[in-house]
């Protein structure tokens, strides 16, 4: 898919927009209410701090213009992701639609998987799954595996670990 680096200045204005009290930086709370002024419904804040967290390169627990400018892209391209895996346009992903779309990021899921995964983030309770959540199931999903593979060195997997080392596992993939 063609994509193209917005005009810098546009990204600036949006910048300044978006840092409402006019801080230099953009906050938390600052950027869910920015997320949630799209089509979309309001973002979850779980979604907002994951965010935060990955942008936030200084670790001074908000975002500056340089970081901004990666964050926006990085939303911009989920966007256009769960877009192009929205077939019927409804604005959230159905379970056909999710199979497909994790099918393609290469996961080989099972049935009762997928009924796992609608049940912990389909927060509407309507069977389909929202783009913020949409992201931090993606981002959940790719930790993990990462993190198991660490460990399936041998990449047949399973693999055998004590508890201590299983909790360091998910402790460190979803506790930002
Ligand atoms: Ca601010
Ligand atoms: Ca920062
Ligand atoms: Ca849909």
């Amino acid at each position: 898919m063609a994509y193209k680096m917005p005009d810098q200045r546009w990204l600036y204005d949006l910048f300044r927009r978006v840092d409402r009290d006019g801080s230099g930086a953009i906050n938390a709370n600052e950027l869910q209410s920015a997320l949630s002024n799209g089509t979309w419904s309001a973002f979850n804040g779980e979604t907002v701090r994951l965010m935060i967290g990955m942008f936030d390169k200084d670790r001074n627990g908000s975002i500056n213009y340089q970081e901004f400018v990666h964050l926006w892209d990085y939303v911009t391209r989920w966007l256009n992701c769960f877009k192009s895996f929205d077939r019927d346009n409804s604005g959230n992903i159905d379970r056909e639609e999710l199979k497909q779309a994790l099918t393609t990021f290469g996961y080989r899921l099972s049935d009762s998987f997928y009924s796992i995964i609608i049940r912990k983030f389909d927060r509407k309770g309507a069977g389909s799954i929202y783009f913020d959540d949409f992201i931090q199931l993606c981002v959940l999903l790719q930790s993990l595996t990462a993190a198991f593979r660490q460990h399936d060195t041998d990449q047949d997997g399973w693999i055998q670990i004590d508890y201590e080392r299983f909790l360091t596992m998910v402790f460190d993939v979803c506790i930002v």
